[in-house]
C-alpha cells in the first residue's frame, strides 16, 4: 500500500460554522471541560495583574473590567488609548496561557504569536460601544476573540461610523475571527443575559482577544 503523508495543518484547520459581518464565527469550539479549564487558567493571569476599569479619554470609568497577558497590555486613560508593557500597579503582564496561543497556532498562525490577550469582564449591566480595534501596527493580523461565562449580543457593521449593523449573540466556547476586510470593522457589545451560563461561579462574563500589537 502506498506510504500517504501526514496531513498537512491546513487540512486539519477547523472551519468557521458562520460569517456575519464578514467575521468569522466558530460556535462552540470550546466544550466545557476546556472552558472551565481556560477560566482556571485566567484566574492565574487576574492573581498576577488584577482586574481594573480603564477610564475613556473622556474620564468616565468603562463599565468591562479588564487585564491583560502577553508582553503588552491594553489600556486607557485621560491621555487616550495605546498598549503598555504595565499593569496600572507598576508589574508587567503574565505570560499568556499555553491553551490560548494554541487555540492561535490553530486558527491563525504559527508563524508569530500574538503579544497581547486582552481580557474583559462584564458584569450585569456592562456593556461596550461599537468601535475599531486601530492600536495595533499591523492590520494584516486578524483578532482573535474568545467568549466565556453569559451570553452577549454582538453587533458588527463596516468601517464607517454609522452604516449598517448586523447582530448575534456570543455563546460560551464561542471563537470569532475579525480579519481582512472585517479588521477594521466596528463592532461593539449592546449587553450581556445575565443567568444563561453556569461556568463563572458568580456569572457575568469574558471575553478575550487576542492580538499581534507591533
Ligand atoms: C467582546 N469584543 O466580545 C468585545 N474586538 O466583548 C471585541 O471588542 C472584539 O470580539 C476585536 C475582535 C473581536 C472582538
Ligand atoms: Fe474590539
Amino acid at each position: 500500500m502506498e506510504n500517504r503523508p501526514a496531513p498537512s495543518v491546513s487540512s486539519d484547520r477547523v472551519r468557521p460554522t458562520t460569517v456575519i459581518g464578514g467575521a468569522e464565527l466558530f460556535a462552540g469550539l470550546f466544550d466545557m471541560d476546556a472552558q472551565a479549564a481556560i477560566v482556571s487558567d485566567l484566574r492565574a493571569v487576574v492573581a498576577a495583574a488584577p482586574l481594573f476599569s480603564p477610564l475613556t479619554p473622556w474620564g468616565k470609568p468603562m463599565s468591562v473590567r479588564m487585564t491583560s497577558a502577553g508582553k503588552y497590555g491594553w489600556f486607557s486613560d485621560r491621555n487616550g488609548y495605546r498598549y503598555s508593557e504595565h499593569h496600572p500597579d507598576g508589574q508587567s503582564w503574565p505570560p499568556i496561557p499555553a491553551r490560548i496561543l494554541a487555540l492561535w497556532h490553530r486558527l491563525v498562525s504559527d508563524e508569530r504569536d500574538p503579544d497581547c490577550c486582552l481580557v474583559n469582564f462584564y458584569g450585569e449591566g456592562a456593556r461596550m460601544g461599537l468601535h475599531q480595534d486601530r492600536d495595533e501596527a499591523d492590520f494584516r493580523w486578524p483578532v482573535l476573540s474568545v467568549s466565556l461565562g453569559d451570553d452577549a449580543r454582538f453587533r458588527i457593521g463596516g468601517t464607517v461610523r454609522g452604516g449598517k449593523t448586523e447582530s448575534v449573540w456570543l455563546r460560551s466556547g464561542d471563537v470569532l475571527v475579525l480579519g481582512g476586510a472585517a479588521r477594521l470593522a466596528y463592532h461593539g457589545i449592546d449587553r450581556i443575559a445575565p443567568g444563561t451560563s453556569t461556568l463563572l461561579p458568580k456569572g457575568g462574563r469574558i471575553n478575550l482577544t487576542l492580538r499581534v500589537v507591533d
